[in-house]
């Protein structure tokens, strides 16, 4: 079936590595096949998401989603489709409508506990738990704010899932109490294949005894996989009693390891074999279907992966290759909701991070995008994968961060710190073998400028956090870009290299090697503050424009019209969370008004369902702003209030009065001459007032006005 669309520019259709739009006007195919690929443009990589975002003249939107599990290939100067063709059309008309519209069909994406938002240190080959430990002290002490140490597949015994190696890894309970002594947390991999020929070894005993494996073609054997652990079975998580033998095979090691989540990777599924040790015999028209897209792996389905034709409980792997990580991603789930130590009641709600993912995903995993390599194109392009992830719904999506292959340099890692600060999940993580790129492996100078960009994300936590509770209760997007802001601007359109973190930031990173300026469009209908600059000076002229982007910052915005929550950084969200008090940024729009909203809850965990949790929302009108609590926690908990600016207020205010007591505040007025770009007609001066009331008191807020 092909389509002719009315739209200029389409997005979507993932998962690719590339520019975020499509134009309509020019060919390229589109593939998708799940497949363990490192990311490189035209290639089928770790999910597929058959839904395209079209936008067209005034900013009008519509969608088309496949619902369907097979290989794809699409062309998108004619979008054409083949299969069984059960399509969704979402009329929008506005691009948010169409993904809220989308989003609501997927179901609502998990909601992230709140130490999930926080820093995260990974890397493949700490080889020992002295290193890790090592490598996890020196940031702390050097106080690089981090929530959540990470092991990956070091710490197994032999690569075996729920097993931990005796001798590397002796102490790795104590270590785990450790780091939840100091209210942080730890999170482990695991991958779906389990060893074969291991009797004695639970996860492989059972598995044979509760008949789980994906079976061959012929029904006759099990299909034998390879991954690191050796030759390998496959669980079967389509299978009913799947969920029952991933909780068995886990239960001990979680009782004695007792991480915060599971980190599922591999899970395309990746083999090491051609679809399995005796390749894919026989002929079998599901591995040599007639027409086979052009993947990767020399248009063979079955590369790198499982035969087509092994059999799950639901039907053949040819159609369920694609959802493979969907199975495996809600057995994991259920694993954590259910575990075994009694302390963790299972309203909570859990982390697990998902490599290969498919449409609903999100209910039960967040993402990374896997093998990047630390250059700049792929850091360039890691913001599309994660913009083109919000629109898919997963929108808790990072990339590692300073790149995982190859040696990242210390400008390639700070400029990527700083994006990485931005993005909805913020992980640093590399590969074997290559040199180690935690902060504290850097220069005391790079040392800070990422402490800073960290402690940035720490103190915007607040206005973040909210915005993941606005995409769980309403559908949207975390990370978004321009285009989905000021769809009537054409000029948005094209632009992935900078973006907004919800509706009121704006992220402008440097992605090019030894560059200290760079353009960056400001939307004209838009008021735009500098978050840099002294005062939050007010950007004009508006338009393309040339700013200094330094290598101690990333150029970044706050839009008029919006409240935005902060908080004091901490060294990790458990200390913030329960020692510090608020921050209100009020930047109005060109009539003076703004609004925003504040979610926050009692322990960061909960179950929205048990209500725990409190929602206020604010409104700015000339000289005033109110709360109005629309949510509140069960039990009766002050949210206090310690400081406020209100940006742009014009002439100096004769009088302040918070919750009906007046106030002293500091008012400022100056004019910021800004550094002028040579031949670049930048901002270069702007008149700037700004009101601030720090100290008030710790206040519950309710009000306050300024004349
Ligand atoms: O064959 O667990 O994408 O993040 O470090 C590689 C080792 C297996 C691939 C993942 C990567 C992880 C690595 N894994």
């Amino acid at each position: 079936l092909s389509i002719g669309l009315s739209a200029q520019v389409i997005y979507g259709l993932g998962e690719h590595l590339g520019p975020f739009a499509k134009p309509l006007n020019q060919w390229k195919r589109f593939v998708l096949w799940n497949r363990d690929a490192e990311p490189n443009p035209d290639r089928n990589l770790y999910g597929s998401h058959n839904f395209l975002l079209a936008v067209g003249g005034g900013g009008r939107a519509f969608g088309i989603f496949l619902l369907n599990s097979n290989a794809q290939e699409s062309h998108r100067d004619l979008p054409n489709y083949r299969g069984i063709l059960d399509f969704f059309v979402f009329v929008g008309p506005t691009p948010k409508d169409v993904i809220q519209q989308y989003h609501e069909l997927l179901g609502p994406p998990m909601m992230p506990p709140l130490w999930s938002l926080g820093y995260h240190l990974c890397r493949f080959g700490f080889g020992t738990l002295d290193r890790l430990k090592f490598i996890y002290e020196r940031n702390v002490k050097i106080n690089i704010p981090i929530d959540v140490m990470w092991s990956d597949a070091d710490y197994m015994d032999g690569f075996k899932d729920w097993t931990v190696g005796a001798e590397k890894y002796s102490g790795f309970d104590t270590f785990i109490k450790q780091v939840y002594s100091q209210h942080r947390s730890v999170v482990v991999i695991v991958d779906p294949g389990i060893k074969n020929n291991s009797t004695g070894y639970l996860a492989y005993d059972l598995g044979l005894k509760m008949d789980i494996w994906m079976r061959t073609a012929d029904n006759k054997s099990y299909i034998v996989g390879a991954v690191w652990p050796g030759d390998v079975l496959w669980p079967d998580f389509t299978h009913p009693n799947a969920t029952l033998y991933w909780q068995r095979s886990s239960n001990e090691f979680l009782l004695k390891y007792p991480v915060d989540g599971l980190w599922i990777d591999m899970n395309e599924p990746s083999s090491f074999y051609q679809g399995s040790d005796t390749g894919c015999p026989n002929g079998n028209p599901l591995d040599f279907p007639p027409y086979v897209p052009h993947i990767i792996g020399y248009n063979i389905l079955y590369q790198g992966t499982v035969c087509p034709s092994a059999r799950q409980y639901l039907g053949s792997h040819y159609d369920l290759h694609n959802l493979y990580s969907y199975f495996e991603a809600k057995a994991t789930w259920q694993v954590l909701r259910t575990r075994p130590d009694g302390q963790k009641d299972n309203r909570q709600r859990q982390f697990v991070l998902s490599r290969s993912t498919f449409p609903g995903i999100q209910r039960f995993a967040f993402h990374w995008t896997g093998d990047n390599n630390a250059d700049w194109y792929n850091l360039r392009y890691s913001l599309s994968t994660i913009l083109s992830f919000n629109l898919y719904g997963i929108v808790n999506t990072g990339t590692d961060v300073c790149g995982f292959n190859s040696a990242t340099t210390e400008e390639l890692c700070i400029r990527w710190t700083q994006l990485g600060a931005f993005y909805p999940f913020m992980r640093n993580h590399n590969s074997l073998g290559l040199p180690d790129q935690d902060p504290a492996a850097f220069s005391p100078i790079a040392q800070q400028i990422m402490r800073y960009h960290i402690s940035l994300r720490y103190a915007f936590l607040p206005y973040m956090y909210t915005e993941f509770y606005r995409a769980t209760a309403n559908g949207s997007t975390v990370a978004r870009s321009l285009m989905e802001e000021f769809p009537n601007d054409e000029e948005t359109w094209l632009i992935d290299n900078q973006f907004m973190f919800g509706p009121a930031l704006m992220i402008c990173p440097v992605t090019v090697e030894g560059a200290v300026d760079r353009q960056v469009y400001f939307p004209p209908s838009a008021r735009w503050f500098d978050v840099h600059a002294q005062y939050f000076a007010e950007v004009t002229p508006k338009g393309l424009q040339t700013v200094p982007a330094p290598l101690e910052n990333i150029p970044l915005y706050i839009r008029g019209g919006h409240v935005i929550p902060m908080q004091d950084p901490g060294n990790d969200t458990y200390h913030q969370k329960l020692l510090q008090p608020f921050l209100l940024i009020v930047a109005p729009d060109a009539d003076g008004l703004a609004s925003g909203s504040l979610f926050w809850d009692r322990n960061g965990v909960d179950d929205l369902s048990l209500g725990n949790y409190q929602l206020m929302e604010f409104s700015a009108s000339k000289g005033s702003l109110s709360s109005r609590l629309v949510h509140q926690f069960p039990i009766g908990v002050q949210m206090q209030l310690f400081g406020l600016q209100v940006l742009g207020v014009a002439t100096k205010p004769a009088n302040v009065i918070v919750n009906e007591w007046q106030e002293e505040a500091v008012y400022v007025q100056q004019r910021l001459a800004l550094r002028q770009q040579p031949g670049g007609g930048g901002p270069q001066e702007s008149a700037k007032g700004q009101l601030e009331l720090t100290d008030i008191s710790a206040r519950v807020f309710k009000s306050a006005s300024w004349q």
